[in-house]
């Protein structure tokens, strides 16, 4: 934590700030280790601050050793301002502070410059150390687990959100907070949707089930995708399966330190493109994983991210055709000095799943 903080004021000094606010749950909870759900922290050039309530007044200082505890004031601005003293060029959040919410800090803080920022913490996050990379472990092992346990109970007439449930009750029993987002259940027509979170639709037969979900676990996510067959699979469901897995697996193959975004990309858009269904795969090839589902940094068309050891992703291709279906095939991968480690390790070739 004393080397998160560290790092945070060389952050700070390049951005010109004397001291800085952040306002966001999980940014203080990185900075600090504190999990409560109120609080924030203040960095200036020799004090480490948590801020936070009387609900966890015991809690805080046990957590979040390396920081002065202090409890702030109804207005927290009031006790920052008592904190910094007189001049300051304070950094604050810009993504995670509402307008409303600025203002009321420029009415508390007259005399001290505040300075928005962007990125700060977040920046830091990208690269995750060996602490991290094992509860990361830990997270996808569950996905993995869970996914395992979710194919003994695919049947016609459950219903998508039945599995949902299960896999929710299975992450939480084994050690999960929580899903680390809502669960994609998609059967059917409705794995053409790409984010088509668990409905009360009916399993029914010979159709694609694509299961997007994850373990938020110690205060990280995991994000694991596979779709199946339940019954009998058609040549167009074997032909769509076959060239997803062929892209996904084509970028597993050839990902290193040094790419760029976009080139990872284009190792699995080219392909799906050469197949003739590059106008079926609308998003991205994948994005930062730790913390959030979804961070820095991007491997889309538009990313000029450069690939890092120490950098946790996603590689998720897929295509989608209304009114057939859809796969994605996802796994979640650490960027190291030499390639890859693959983090998730459930099968990928296709699973024919038994209607009875
Ligand atoms: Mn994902």
């Amino acid at each position: 934590m004393q080397q998160r903080v560290s790092k945070l004021r060389e952050a700070m000094t390049a951005h010109g700030v004397s001291a800085m606010f952040v306002a966001s749950d999980i940014n203080r909870r990185y900075l600090t280790g504190f999990t409560g759900s109120a609080g924030y922290v203040l960095i200036t050039e020799n004090e480490s601050y948590l801020l936070t309530d009387f609900r966890y007044m015991t809690q805080a200082p046990e957590q979040a050793k390396d920081f002065k505890v202090v409890e702030h004031a109804p207005k927290v601005m009031e006790t920052v301002k008592e904190l910094l003293g007189s001049s300051a060029k304070l950094g604050f959040e810009q993504e995670h502070v509402t307008f409303a919410t600025y203002q009321s800090y420029r009415e508390a803080l007259e005399g001290v410059e505040l300075v928005p920022v962007s990125g700060l913490v977040e920046g830091l996050r990208i690269f995750k150390d060996e602490g991290e990379l094992a509860i990361m472990r830990e997270a996808a092992a569950l996905a993995d687990r869970t996914f395992s346990h979710i194919l003994t109970k695919i049947r016609p007439g459950v219903t998508e959100r039945e599995l949902d449930l299960q896999m929710e009750m299975f992450m939480r029993e084994n050690g999960a907070t929580s899903s680390s987002f809502d669960t994609i259940v998609a059967s059917g027509e409705r794995s053409a949707l790409p984010h088509g979170v668990a409905s009360s639709r009916v399993l029914q037969g010979s159709e694609f089930i694509t299961f997007d979900f994850g373990a938020l676990l110690n205060g990280y996510c995991s994000d694991l995708t596979r779709t199946v067959v339940l019954g009998e699979a058609s040549d167009k469901h074997r032909e769509v399966y076959g060239i997803v897995l062929e892209a996904q697996l084509n970028a597993l193959d050839k990902i290193r330190p040094g790419m760029t975004g976009r080139e990872v990309d284009a190792l699995t858009r080219d392909i799906i493109s050469s197949y003739g269904y590059g106008d079926k795969f609308g998003h991205s090839t994948g994005h930062g994983l730790g913390m959030e589902v979804h961070e820095n940094p991007r491997l889309s068309k538009l990313s000029d991210d450069i690939l890092k050891p120490g950098m946790v992703v996603t590689v998720e291709p897929g295509i989608y055709i209304p009114g057939f279906g859809g796969v994605r095939i996802e796994d979640d991968i650490v960027i190291t000095d030499s390639g890859i480690e693959i983090l998730t390790s459930s099968v990928k070739e296709l699973t024919l799943l038994p209607m009875a």
